[in-house]
């Protein structure tokens, strides 16, 4: 049951008057569009995800300090592995990951543009690599910062499927102050700026959660765009 105190707060109306997830900046930098995408661009992008993963880079899950992370992830443009980018998957196969995408260039500065309200936000921007991660319903991502790029270029993030916590934290450290924010299929986050080194992880997947129609039976797609800062 939804308290009427929050029912009719500013946050949870949307432009309808009905109940819904607004925009919102949770710090200088740092903006969540719910709903950005829809259902059939949602569609279409997991649709190129069954591309992705069967590519000449399988999907796998990273090692940390050789343990293998519980999110499986693969790479476009760049291939990440802590702590750092190559264009060839030294630690899967050693193939060459996929280029990176024209129609995900265009969405990243469309996403800066839509975040920002500044119609020439996305100029500049050219993201090079996506870190493309699967969740099942057990995955999670520890508090970290996404620094093994040379550029501090914002991070572009989209969200396909089950609804997430995801907790966006301060630049110092992985401790309070942070914020916990539901990310739902279609979201969308940017962090630039102050918050561009922000420590962030995902703390639950809510199994279940996916909306009809967003493409993905079971678990969560996140995509996040950056640029590297390598020629
Ligand atoms: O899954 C998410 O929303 C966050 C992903 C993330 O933090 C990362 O790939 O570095």
């Amino acid at each position: 049951m939804i308290a009427v105190s929050r029912l009719f707060s500013d946050d949870f109306l949307s432009s309808d008057g009905a109940p819904g997830r607004l925009r919102r900046e949770l710090a200088p930098g740092a903006v969540h569009l719910p709903d950005w995408l829809t259902l059939e661009q949602q569609r279409w992008i997991v649709g190129q995800f069954h591309n992705w993963v069967a590519g000449p880079v399988p999907i796998r899950a990273a090692k940390v300090r050789g343990h293998e992370m519980s999110v499986r992830t693969v790479c476009l443009g760049w291939h990440w592995q802590p702590y750092t980018y190559t264009r060839e998957a030294t630690d899967v196969n050693g193939n060459r990951v996929l280029d990176f995408p024209d129609w995900m260039v265009r969405l990243g500065r469309k996403a800066l543009v839509e975040s920002s309200d500044d119609s020439s936000a996305g100029d500049d921007y050219t993201p090079d690599t996506a870190l493309v991660n699967y969740y099942d319903e057990t995955a999670r991502m520890g508090m970290h910062q996404d620094r093994d790029e040379r550029s501090r270029a914002p991070v572009v993030s989209l969200s396909i499927g089950d609804s997430c916590v995801f907790r966006f934290g301060n630049t110092e450290n992985r401790n309070r102050p942070y914020e916990d924010v539901e990310l739902a299929s279609g979201d969308l986050f940017v962090f630039g700026g102050p918050s561009r080194l922000a420590y962030h992880g995902i703390t639950r997947v809510h199994p279940g959660s996916a909306p009809d129609g967003c493409g993905l039976g079971a678990g969560r797609i996140n995509i996040t765009m950056r640029v590297t800062g390598l020629g």
